[in-house]
């Protein structure tokens, strides 16, 4: 057993070995979830590019399938990248996904299931006809990548963008299809953002602005706004924005272009790249993936034999309360994975001191937290900076009269190690609070070679709302979410003590003006079997 193994996750999605990155054509087919991805079948760094694929009954539990597509004819010859998948009204399942050429020109090729009464969709037939669309004039040869599902018009054509540049301008070429293999490149671009850089892995789709609900990729009309979302080659992050889709006009227009996509909000404010979302007609959701990278070195990633895990799927909706952001959070099926837990009651924990909150199985743990600031310490604390950013600051640290307050995770028992993720209150001059969540890494592993950046961002906090969080701890990832998921953050950490049974938690609150009142529910979550799929399971 490899000495770096205890870094294997128990409940996120990994393939048994080799390089993963990102999430492609999740769908949901004859009772099934099926997950492909951007793998690697012969090392743990990107190259030689294939469609891995799984399947699940409850997105948790996967069995292994063999791969789905390989790179084996001369317009994918040079990886089969990522694509999305359109599930037509009949039930027939269309795959468009990008083929880097014999030449490494981007291409969209057209795949269907070879027996659609297989609902685990085993093998799958390339289209003759492929490439079915080709990099149009004025486009690069190397920009043209990463189809969406396609979505239906009121006219009955089906509507697919993929993302592209212009110079430094990121861009999402339209193309209009009446059967996916003949098309038609619509006159616009559906949106586009100067100095954002080449947009990958776009992504588009509708959200209820008074339901419970997600949404067909297809519906449109009253009570519903489109997101748009691009992974951004540039900077490797997931920037989204709330917009309006005009179906004749032939464009998406932010609802705040201070804040338009790719320059305002991101899905995540660690690691989380190349995501995509589906729509779950068995629960009536709509769910996003997104590429969990590491980041530790590749040496380290070929010494233990495979590299990249996938987040732990996220329900999306819109946030009604604030009007400005999406809510993400696990999707309910996590909640199975609850062992026993522990609960812990208006704990105070007063400024400057740590709190070691006793759970036996720290490095895999479910954390719900609730804080409350004293209403009297608000009011006299001295005003800070409200400019405050996550990443600039010195990290938990850095004391400020309200804040850093929240949990260490994945912590040894002397402190050395420690992830914490937390809060930081500022003040304005005119008592104005302004709320930041963090996730600080400097001090989460022994080890030199790994990524110690500050994470984090503003969250926005409600009249009369506690501050609340929830935290998924899997050994090498945390994934936290504040306010319900307004605002998250997901590291990879790679402590050398805080592991397996060593890994300790902890409740601190470094601010120098304030008492915090904490109530916590920590469940410890069971681990999930890695398993090839054997007929007997169906
Ligand atoms: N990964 C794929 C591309 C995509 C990129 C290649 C994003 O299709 O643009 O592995 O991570």
């Amino acid at each position: 057993n490899n000495v770096l193994s205890w870094q294997r996750t128990a409940f996120h999605f990994q393939p048994e070995k080799n390089w993963m990155n990102d999430p492609n054509g999740p769908l949901f087919y004859k009772g099934w979830y099926h997950f492909f991805y951007q793998y690697n079948p012969n090392g743990a760094m990107w190259g030689d590019i294939v469609w891995g694929h799984a399947v699940s009954k409850d997105l948790i539990h996967w069995f292994h399938l063999p791969l789905a597509m390989v790179a084996d004819r001369w317009y994918d010859s040079n990886g089969v990248w990522t694509g999305s998948a359109t599930i037509l009204p009949d039930g027939q399942i269309i795959m468009l996904y990008t083929g880097s050429t014999n030449e490494s020109v981007q291409v969209q090729n057209l795949a269907y299931p070879k027996d659609p009464s297989d609902p685990l969709l085993v093998n799958w037939v390339k289209y003759e006809g492929n490439p079915v669309l080709v990099p149009p004039p004025g486009i690069d040869v190397k920009d043209f990548r990463d189809p969406t599902t396609a979505w239906y018009t009121s006219e009955g054509k089906w509507r697919m963008i993929l993302g592209s540049k212009i110079n430094k301008t990121g861009i999402s070429l339209v193309y209009e299809t009446e059967d996916f293999k003949s098309y038609k490149q619509l006159d616009k671009v559906l949106h586009g953002v100067p100095n954002t850089g080449m947009w990958e892995c776009v992504d588009f789709y509708p959200v209820s602005l008074t339901g419970e609900n997600g949404l067909d990729t297809s519906a449109n009309g009253l009570g519903v706004k489109h997101v748009l979302k691009t992974s951004l080659d540039d900077d490797k992050n997931d920037y989204y924005a709330l917009g309006t889709y005009d179906e004749k006009a032939v464009t998406w227009v932010p609802d705040d272009p201070r804040i338009d996509v790719g320059i305002g909000i991101r899905y995540d404010y660690g690691i989380f790249y190349a995501s995509k979302t589906f729509y779950d007609p068995n629960k009536k959701r709509r769910v996003l993936w997104g590429w969990i990278k590491e980041s530790d070195s590749e040496a380290a990633d070929v010494q233990k034999g495979w590299a990249s895990l996938q987040g732990v799927p996220r329900t999306v909706v819109f946030d009604k309360k604030t009007g400005t952001n999406l809510l993400q959070w696990p999707v309910e099926e996590v909640d199975s994975l609850r062992l026993s837990s522990k609960e812990f009651n208006r704990v105070e924990v007063t400024a400057g001191s740590v709190v070691p909150l006793p759970v036996s199985m720290a490095s895999q743990l479910d954390i719900v937290a609730e804080f409350e600031l004293d209403k009297k310490d608000l009011e006299r604390a001295a005003e800070s900076n409200i400019e405050f950013s996550c990443s600039a600051s010195s990290g938990s640290a850095e004391r400020g009269a309200l804040g850093p307050f929240g949990l260490l995770i994945l912590a040894d028992e002397s402190l050395m190690e420690q992830t914490p993720v937390y809060f930081y209150v500022a003040k304005g001059t005119n008592g104005t609070l302004r709320t930041f969540f963090c996730t600080d890494q400097s001090r989460s592993s022994k080890a030199t070679d790994v990524n110690k950046e500050i994470f984090g961002n503003y969250v926005p906090v409600l009249e009369g709302e506690k501050l609340s969080l929830r935290i998924l701890v899997d050994h090498s990832i945390v994934e936290g979410f504040a306010q319900g998921g307004r605002t998250c953050i997901t590291s990879r950490v790679y402590p050398t003590r805080a592991i397996y049974g060593d890994a300790r938690l902890f409740l601190f609150n470094n601010a120098t003006e304030t008492k915090v009142t904490t109530s916590l529910k920590i469940w410890e979550m069971s681990s999930v079997p890695m398993k090839p799929y054997m007929s007997n399971h169906l």
